[in-house]
């Protein structure tokens, strides 16, 4: 199997953590740059929607990274990176969906700072978005998973915020302590070691 990343993607990253912690070793990661405003042809040939993470399997190719995480666990049997019980599955999935939000909102917010020509911008929306960023962080707060707790979930947690404080929406560790203790402690798994982002996006 080979997996279609990027060194600088959160949601690919996500995936490349999980195959660490699943030792999924044989699978090969190939970085493949895209953008909206630079699509790369060989993604959009796998993937309509001309997004990264793509895995490519003896059945096909499969997208997105949520899938391609279940995909990952169901083929190792694994019911501890996706716990199988109700209420720990529902929780794990709960994280997941937070954090590829998070990714989503900091992806907008990007065009809006950064990526969109100055002329084209927004500020209304970069404050609507920032303001999305900042209650996130405030839940996460109060609601920070242990540092016991290795799921699909916690593990998109972690790549969100790191990828978000990589991008410049660093958590303020005064008002949110507990939560950048998790995320300090979390990033020094090996996992995460071996999958530091790097890199621009070439639009
Ligand atoms: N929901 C998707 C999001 C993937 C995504 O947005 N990937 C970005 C890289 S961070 C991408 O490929 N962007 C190119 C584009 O939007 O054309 C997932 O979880 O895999």
């Amino acid at each position: 199997m080979k997996l279609l990343s990027q060194s600088h993607s959160p949601y690919a990253r996500k995936v490349v953590v999980m195959i660490h912690e699943l030792g999924l070793s044989e699978i090969q990661i190939e970085h493949q740059e895209t953008s909206p405003t630079n699509p790369n042809p060989i993604v959009s040939s796998l993937n309509p929607l001309g997004k990264v993470p793509v895995l490519l399997t003896d059945g096909g190719a499969i997208y997105d990274s949520s899938v391609i995480c279940d995909y990952l666990c169901a083929s190792k049997q694994d019911t501890a990176l996706l716990p199988s019980s109700l209420e720990a599955r529902t929780r794990a999935l709960q994280f997941q969906a937070l954090a590829d939000g998070l990714c989503d909102i900091g992806i907008a917010a990007r065009w809006e700072m950064v990526r969109r020509p100055e002329n084209l911008r927004y500020p209304r929306l970069r404050d609507g978005l920032l303001d999305k960023l900042d209650k996130s962080y405030t839940y996460l707060e109060e609601n920070t998973p242990s540092s016991t707790e290795i799921t699909v979930g916690t593990i998109a947690l972690a790549c969100a915020l790191d990828w978000l404080a990589f991008r410049g929406f660093t958590i303020d560790c005064q008002n949110h302590p507990r939560l950048t203790t998790w995320l300090d402690e979390f990033i020094r798994r090996p996992s995460m070691k071996a999958s530091v982002f790097e890199g621009e996006t070439a639009d």
